[in-house]
C-alpha cells in the first residue's frame, strides 16, 4: 500500500546516490535515509505514537530531524515542528492545542522541557546532534540503533495528514495549519518542475527546519528530484561561501542575501558553478536584486509563499525575473487580487488582498473550524491579507500587508502577541508594536509604551520579564517610552504614524 509522500520523496532515486553532504563531515545516501526513516519510525511506533497522533519536535537542526520528519510520515503520524527559539512557556501551548503524543526535544533542555511534557501528557524524549560514540545525539538515536526490520509503511493517501506548523495570529492564539501529504506533494512537484530541479543538483541547505521554507520548499524538493544537499547546520557566511563552488542551488530569505553581499568573497568566482539563486519568506529588496546581479551575474528568483498555502507565485526560470515582484502564479494555483471590502476582483494594476485556491493549499486550522471559516471565501479561495497588484506583464507585486504582522529576517511576529506581554507588565498602561525598516532583518520589531500615571518606566525591567515568554526574536530591539499612543477617531491605535515617525530608527 502506498505512503504517497515519503514514496515519492525516497522511492524513485537509486539509494546509492548521495543525499547530504553534512556540515559534520558525514554522507548520506537515500539507502540511508530508507533505512534510518525505518529505524525511527520503528521508535516512535514503539513509543506509542499511531496513526494520526502528533508528533511534536523542537530539536537542533540535523540530518537525524529531517529523518525523524521521514519517520512520521511513514508512520502515518502528523509532524509538529517548532522553533528552535521557543520558550518553554510557548512550547506548553502547541504541545496541549495539538495533543501531542511525543514530544522530541533537545537533550539539552530536557530538564526544562519534561515538566511542560509532563503538564500536557506527553512523552518526552530527545534528539541532539549527532557524535560518534557519545549519547550527545539523544534517546530517540540511543533507542533506534538495534532495530533492523524493514519499516513497513502505513498506508497514507492524498488527503491525510502530514504534518501541522503553526503560525501565529492576528487576533489571538496561534493557529496549526492542517497540511496533508498531497499539499506537500503537488507543491514539490510543481516547484521542482517549475525550477528545473534534476538529480545533477547540490542544493546549499542552510535555512532552519521548523518551517514550510526549510523543511518542505527546501528538503522536499531536493528529495523529490533525487538530488544532493549540502546541509549546514544553520546560516553562516564564512560556510556559505565555503560550499558555493560545489553547490548548483540555494534557497534564502533575504536576510541570507544581504548579509552575502556585506562580504567581499561573494563574487562570480565563488558563484560559478550555482545555477540557481532562490529567495521568499519577505520581500527581497529591489536594490538587494540589482546589487546581486551586479556582483555574482545572477539575477534571484523570487517567489511567494506561505505556511497555510506552501508556494504560490514564482518568478519565472527562463523568463525574466522582474525585481520587486513575486512573479507569476504556479501552474496549478489559482490566484485573484480582490477588493477587501466588496470581495470583487480588482482591475489590473489596482491594489487588493490576494486569494488562491489550488492543492497546495490547507485544509484548515486545527480544531478551529470557525476561524478556518473566516479565512475562506465561499467559493473555496484563502484569503491571504497579502496586499498586491498585478502589473501589465502578469508579474505580481506584493505591496504591503492587511494583518498586523511583522516579517524579520524570515520569521513572522504578531504584534498582538508581544502587546499581550507588555500590557501585563508592571508599569505599562498600554503598548503597540510595530515594525520598522531594519538593515539586517528587513524588518525589527519595536515597541511604543505608555507608563501608568506618575509612573517612570524602565525599559530594561520590560525586557526582563518578557524573557521567559517569548522567543527572543520576537522580543522588541527598541523601546520608545511615550505619553500617548496616537489615535484615529474611532479609538484605533494608528500604527501607521508609529511607522513613519519611526521609520529611520534603525538606519545606520
Ligand atoms: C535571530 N535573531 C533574530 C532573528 N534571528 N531577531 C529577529 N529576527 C530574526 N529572524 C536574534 C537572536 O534572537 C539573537 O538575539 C541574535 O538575533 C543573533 O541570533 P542568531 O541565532 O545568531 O541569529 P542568526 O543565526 O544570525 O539568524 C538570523 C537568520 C535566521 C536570518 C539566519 O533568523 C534565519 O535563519 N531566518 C530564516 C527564517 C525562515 O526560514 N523563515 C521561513 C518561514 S516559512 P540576541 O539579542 O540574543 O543577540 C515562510 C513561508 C515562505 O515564511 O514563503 O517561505
Ligand atoms: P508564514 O506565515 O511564516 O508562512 O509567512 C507567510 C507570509 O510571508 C506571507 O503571507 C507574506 O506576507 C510573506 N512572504 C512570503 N514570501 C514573500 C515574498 N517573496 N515577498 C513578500 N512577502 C512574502
Amino acid at each position: 500500500m502506498a505512503n504517497i509522500l515519503f514514496d515519492a520523496l525516497v522511492g524513485n532515486t537509486d539509494p546509492d546516490r548521495m543525499l547530504a553532504k553534512i556540515e559534520d563531515g558525514r554522507f548520506y545516501t537515500y539507502a540511508h535515509a530508507i533505512d534510518v526513516s525505518g529505524r525511527l519510525a520503528h521508535r516512535i511506533v514503539a513509543w506509542g505514537v499511531e496513526p494520526g497522533d502528533r508528533v511534536a519536535v523542537q530539536a537542533p537542526k540535523s540530518i537525524e530531524a529531517i529523518m525523524l520528519y521521514l519517520a512520521c510520515l511513514r508512520a502515518g503520524a502528523v509532524f509538529l515542528p517548532l522553533n528552535t527559539a521557543y520558550t518553554p512557556a510557548e512550547v506548553a501551548y502547541f504541545l496541549q492545542d495539538a495533543e501531542a503524543r511525543l514530544f522530541i526535544c533537545d537533550p539539552k533542555k530536557a530538564d526544562i522541557l519534561q515538566p511542560v511534557a509532563d503538564k500536557c501528557g506527553a512523552r518526552l524524549e530527545t534528539l541532539g546532534l549527532w557524535k560518534a560514540g557519545t549519547a550527545e545525539g539523544g534517546t530517540l538515536l540511543e533507542e533506534s540503533g538495534q532495530n533492523f526490520d524493514p519499516f513497513e509503511n502505513v498506508p497514507r493517501e492524498a488527503g491525510d495528514l502530514a504534518a501541522i506548523l503553526y503560525t501565529s495570529g492576528t487576533t489571538g492564539r496561534s493557529k496549526g495549519a492542517m497540511l496533508s501529504h498531497f499539499n506537500l506533494l503537488s507543491n514539490a512537484r510543481t516547484l521542482r518542475e517549475y525550477w528545473h530541479f534534476t538529480q545533477d543538483d547540490m542544493l546549499l541547505h542552510a535555512l532552519p527546519i521548523f518551517h514550510t521554507h526549510g523543511l518542505f520548499v527546501a528538503t522536499n524538493i531536493a528529495m523529490l528530484a533525487g538530488c544532493r544537499m549540502h546541509f549546514q547546520h544553520g546560516f553562516n557566511v564564512d560556510k556559505i561561501i565555503e560550499a558555493l563552488p560545489e553547490c548548483t542551488a540555494m534557497m534564502g530569505v533575504p536576510t541570507f542575501y544581504t548579509r552575502l553581499l556585506d562580504d567581499d568573497r561573494l563574487n562570480r568566482e565563488v558563484c560559478s558553478n550555482m545555477r540557481l539563486f532562490i529567495s521568499g519568506s519577505a520581500p527581497l529588496l529591489a536594490d538587494t536584486h540589482v546589487a546581486f546581479e551586479a556582483r555574482t551575474g545572477y539575477r534571484i528568483l523570487e517567489r511567494y509563499g506561505m505556511t497555510e498555502t506552501n508556494m504560490n507565485t514564482s518568478n519565472p526560470y527562463d523568463g525574466e525575473r522582474r525585481a520587486g515582484t513575486v512573479g507569476f502564479p504556479l501552474p496549478d494555483v489559482q490566484l485573484r487580487i480582490v477588493d477587501p471590502d466588496s470581495g470583487k476582483a480588482v482591475s489590473q494594476g489596482e491594489v487588493g488582498i490576494i486569494e488562491v485556491k489550488g492543492p497546495n493549499v490547507f485544509s484548515g486550522y486545527w480544531q478551529m473550524p470557525e476561524k478556518t471559516a473566516e479565512e475562506f471565501t465561499k467559493d473555496g479561495f484563502f484569503i491571504t491579507g497579502d496586499m498586491a497588484r498585478e502589473d501589465e506583464d502578469g508579474y505580481i507585486h506584493i505591496v504591503g500587508r492587511a494583518k498586523d504582522l511583522v516579517i524579520s529576517g524570515g520569521y513572522n511576529i504578531y504584534p498582538k502577541e508581544i502587546e499581550a506581554v507588555l500590557d501585563e507588565c508592571d508599569g505599562v498602561l498600554e503598548a503597540a508594536v510595530i515594525g520598522v525598516p531594519h538593515p539586517d532583518f528587513g524588518e525589527a520589531v519595536v515597541a511604543i509604551l505608555v507608563p501608568k500615571a506618575d509612573t517612570t518606566l524602565d525599559t530594561k525591567l520590560i525586557e526582563e520579564q518578557l524573557a521567559d515568554q517569548l522567543a527572543r526574536f520576537k522580543q522588541p530591539k527598541s523601546y520608545i517610552v511615550a505619553d500617548a499612543l496616537p489615535r484615529n477617531t474611532m479609538g484605533k491605535v494608528q500604527k501607521n504614524v508609529l511607522r513613519d515617525q519611526n521609520s529611520s530608527l534603525f538606519n545606520s
